[in-house]
């Protein structure tokens, strides 16, 4: 018998607050045992609420000490507490309230609420933690001023933070002391932050472009400091971007970002003190890769921007989440485009997209960007609010231009500041700057699927006008098969045979671009534009830049493709061309695969392939990414049922045909660029490692002992992490004696570096040997891993399950690893155990055998006695 759904919460229920909450007072005592949480609060009943209605505060996992309501404690049987929540009766207009409660921060393994990591205090109370500490009205459209006294002692935590400015401190009896933090800003209590520890920090300071000092500090513990000056850059960089960029103004004196080890996520935002997940915040160029360092600059740059996008207008419900996360992201997005290659930027984010997204639309979970229902909030952080949410703020950017956007966000955050808003009042703000009717965007919002849009053009007799035919489609999703039309903004051109942009004439409805380019607005199911004027023949290029996230089919020929590679003049869709085209191998391949055909690798596209290669005028990391192969994730997401088998066969035929016919260019290429010269990370240096380790890989595909060899010597002699790890990311593919050498010896090297060690661990759980499966077991045992740590749990188990072949082991073995694994992690962390289920929602897209294994395990899941809200919620999804 399956278990019992999770109950689900509704937009349609949403009811504005019976009571508002004016000030919070909070005093913290923290001890070694427990910790006592004494809160006063102002509370208001609203206008509309009928005078003997009670108030209700939330809670979980609190030992209630006391209440007093009016100056006035109660006895038990003047309030009502149950394990989820605490009833007061016969409130005034205006009422302060007194709570104590008892909190054990040292057992709290779910990490949210108050907790330990590494001996230090901390926090996470987005969504939902903040009732984890005391009583409250958890919920974003309650906004009040927070006041916070700490109370530790001096030697464990000389350090206390919390949101706001400092305003007190001092010491107390018994070697403790105290220190006071009042936020001007009303907020909701998921910005709550507080900390304690021994840190140190390094400390810089911006002036803002009104004139305001502010102090800017990174805590982090002693070993670590030397790791802060990225992250401290990245921030400054941020505070200046967005100010140029978007007119927003940091609002306080002190901006301070705490990094801590054991984290659900990657960062929070709350108010004036950014709480980040360690992997966020360290590096240093031995340490990290180029990667992280990009990573640490994006998320710097987004908590950095909640402070508009979030804190200052915040969301009425968590159903808006992508108010703020959506908004944010994109942001974020074009702080890195401005920072690092915009066109590299693009191709990446939308890769992101494609990989995750997508596939989730395609899922039992799939769900709008402003979701209907839920049980479990923080199971809907997903890549749909984040990223598809980002795409949606995107295509209105993409529609206003630059400079009305600027104003429709300038409208937004003046209208709406210090207020809890809905997505709705955003896109009205972008509606009323511009003028532009975006009604029809609301179906962005609350409907799932990712459109298809598929394009015939047709031409008149003597070839001086074609007509392009549009029509747009929506797979069903849960709870919604039909679906109306979306507003799809599609950038186009048209090359000419000298492979330059036409200037194009046109009827229809759509706009001028940038250069020739147009900008048509499907907005009906079926649509036409018409180019008029042509005197030769012409190749489209469609959904330039990505204009809009959807899937877009049109029949291209080989021939049309590989001139597109080599022409396209914009560089999202020059890319897009080389991944249609490898990607309609592959999909070849993977049919002669099955009928026992040989398969094979058209001279066409290794033509193009070349030219890309030999190309003396591409910027580096565009070259990397245009001579990378479309993952088999993203070409299993194109087909019907997913083909573990096939696909995988196909593309590394497609690989090894590339690796046997450009060695030569390839090593070249290698040796020309792997020089040993100081590491920096900037665009160029970045660009350079980028294209000599996307060679290495090409070389390491069909491994003898030369390849072997220049390997493992860039694994001995590389003087930064993106090089040793590169070379070691191939070596752990490979069975040789250099393998197990290179991994004993890294991981002797660092392991007393947590962050290196997680890479060390991936490295094993992402390996395509045989045996992964049993290492990774092994590894469950090992000193460095902690199975209460979530960053341990990702590295090893959640690479594991995205390690396509041996994850997907046919014997069902994976599959059988991973729901122990859940079912293990569950009563700890509840959060991060869920997530680790998305490996397996899928399943009724895998061929016969694996998807009866994976029910299997997801039937398993839904048996658990007592399983959480997280994983039950999106176990029984994945059921119906
Ligand atoms: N807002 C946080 C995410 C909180 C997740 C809670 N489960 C980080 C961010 O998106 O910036
Ligand atoms: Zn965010």
């Amino acid at each position: 018998m399956v278990n019992s759904e999770p109950k689900s919460i509704y937009l349609k229920d949403y009811k504005p607050p019976a009571f508002s909450i004016d000030t919070v007072d909070l005093y913290f005592s923290l001890y070694e045992d427990i910790t006592k949480v004494n809160s006063k609060l102002i509370v208001s009943r609203n206008f509309n609420t009928p005078k003997d209605f009670p108030l209700e505060l939330s809670g979980e996992d609190l030992v209630l000490e006391s209440v007093e309501l009016n100056g006035k404690k109660l006895n038990a049987s003047e309030y009502k507490v149950s394990s989820n929540s605490l009833i007061l009766f016969n409130l005034d207009v205006k009422n302060t309230i007194q709570i104590t409660t008892i909190i054990k921060p040292q057992e709290n393994t779910k990490l949210e609420g108050l907790y330990k990591s590494s001996g230090n205090f901390c926090t996470q109370c987005e969504a939902e933690g903040f009732r984890r500490i005391t009583y409250y009205i958890d919920r974003p459209d309650v906004m009040a001023k927070f006041t916070t006294t700490i109370e530790g002692d001096k030697q464990l935590y000389p350090v206390l933070l919390s949101n706001g400015n400092p305003i007190k401190s001092g010491e107390l009896p018994n070697g403790r002391h105290f220190m006071t933090w009042e936020d001007p800003f009303r907020k909701p209590s998921y910005l709550f932050a507080l900390v304690a520890g021994n840190l140190l920090y390094i400390e810089d300071f911006f002036t803002t472009m009104s004139g305001r000092k502010v102090q800017l500090r990174i805590y982090t513990e002693k070993e670590n400091i030397d790791k802060c000056q990225h992250a401290m850059n990245s921030l400054i960089n941020s505070m200046k971007w967005d100010e140029e960029r978007f007119g927003r103004e940091y609002d306080l004196s002190y901006y301070n970002v705490v990094a801590v080890n054991d984290f659900n996520m990657g960062a929070m935002e709350n108010k004036g003190l950014n709480i980040f997940n360690s992997k966020y915040v360290l590096a240093k160029p031995e340490t990290a890769t180029d990667y992280d360092f990009l990573a640490i600059e994006s998320v710097i740059g987004h908590e950095y921007f909640h402070n508009w996008s979030g804190n200052r207008v915040t969301c009425r419900d968590w159903f808006q989440l992508s108010l703020k996360e959506g908004l944010t992201v994109f942001r974020d997005q074009e702080f890195t485009a401005d920072m690092q290659s915009r066109s590299v930027a693009r191709i990446s984010d939308v890769t992101v997209l494609r990989n995750s997204q997508f596939p989730q639309d395609s899922s039992p979970m799939a769900h709008p960007v402003r979701p209907e229902e839920y049980a479990e909030i923080n199971n809907f952080y997903t890549s749909t609010v984040y990223n598809k949410g980002a795409e949606v703020i995107r295509m209105m950017f993409m529609i206003l231009g630059r400079d009305k956007f600027r104003k429709g966000l300038d409208l937004y955050f003046d209208r709406h500041d210090g207020q809890a808003v809905t997505t709705e009042d955003f896109v009205k703000c972008m509606q009323d700057s511009s003028g532009i009717d975006l009604s029809q965007f609301k179906y962005w919002y609350c409907q799932a699927g990712t459109p298809v849009v598929s394009v015939e053009i047709e031409y008149n007799t003597n070839g001086t006008e074609l007509t392009m035919i549009f029509n747009q489609t929506c797979p069903p999703t849960p709870g919604q098969n039909e679906k109306m039309p979306f507003y799809i903004p599609i950038k186009l051109g048209l090359l000419g045979a000298d492979g330059k942009d036409v200037p194009l004439e046109f009827e229809g409805d759509a706009s001028r671009s940038d250069g020739n380019s147009l900008l048509f607005n499907l907005r009906q199911k079926n649509q036409t534009l018409k180019i008029k004027g042509l005197t030769s023949k012409t190749t489209p290029s469609f959904l330039r830049e990505f204009s809009a996230p959807i899937k877009l089919a049109y029949d291209y020929t080989d021939n049309d493709l590989a001139f597109l590679m080599a022409n396209d003049s914009d560089d999202f869709t020059r890319w897009e061309a080389g991944q249609i085209y490898a990607v309609r191998i592959i999909l070849r391949n993977v049919k002669s695969f099955h009928r026992g055909d040989t398969l094979f690798a058209d001279e066409e596209f290794l033509s193009a392939f070349e030219n890309v290669l030999s190309d003396k005028f591409l910027e580096g990391s565009f070259k990397s990414i245009a001579l990378t192969l479309p993952s088999e994730n993203y070409v299993s997401e194109l087909m019907d049922s997913i083909d573990i088998d096939g696909v995988n066969a196909a593309r590394k035929y497609l690989i090894e045909s590339i690796v046997k016919r450009f060695r030569q260019q390839l090593l070249s290429m290698y040796l020309k660029l792997n020089k040993n010269t100081p590491y920096l990370f900037n665009k160029e240096e970045y660009a350079k490692r980028n294209l000599k380790n996307k060679a290495l890989y090409y070389l390491m595909q069909i491994s003898g002992k030369d390849e072997i060899e220049l390997c493992f010597n860039q694994y001995k002699n590389a003087n930064n992490m993106t090089d040793v790890l590169a070379a070691l990311s191939c070596l752990a593919d490979v069975n040789c004696p250099q393998r197990q050498i290179a991994l004993d010896e890294f991981y002797e090297k660092w392991k007393h570096d947590a962050l290196v060690v997680n890479k060390w661990l991936t490295l094993h759980a992402s390996s395509a040997l045989p045996g992964t499966l049993d290492r990774v077991k092994a590894l469950m045992k090992h000193e460095s891993f902690d199975i209460k740590n979530p960053n341990n749990v990702r590295a090893l188990i959640g690479a594991f399950s995205m390690n396509r072949m041996q994850f997907h082991d046919a014997s069902g073995s994976g599959y059988q690893f991973l729901t122990d694994m859940i079912c293990q992690l569950d009563p700890m962390n509840p959060q991060v155990a869920a997530r680790l289920v998305s490996g397996l929602v899928n399943y009724k897209r895998f061929d016969r055998n694996r998807m009866e294994l994976m029910k299997q395990s997801l039937l398993k899941l839904s048996n658990v006695d007592k399983i959480s809200k997280d994983v039950g919620e999106i176990v029984s999804k994945s059921l119906h």
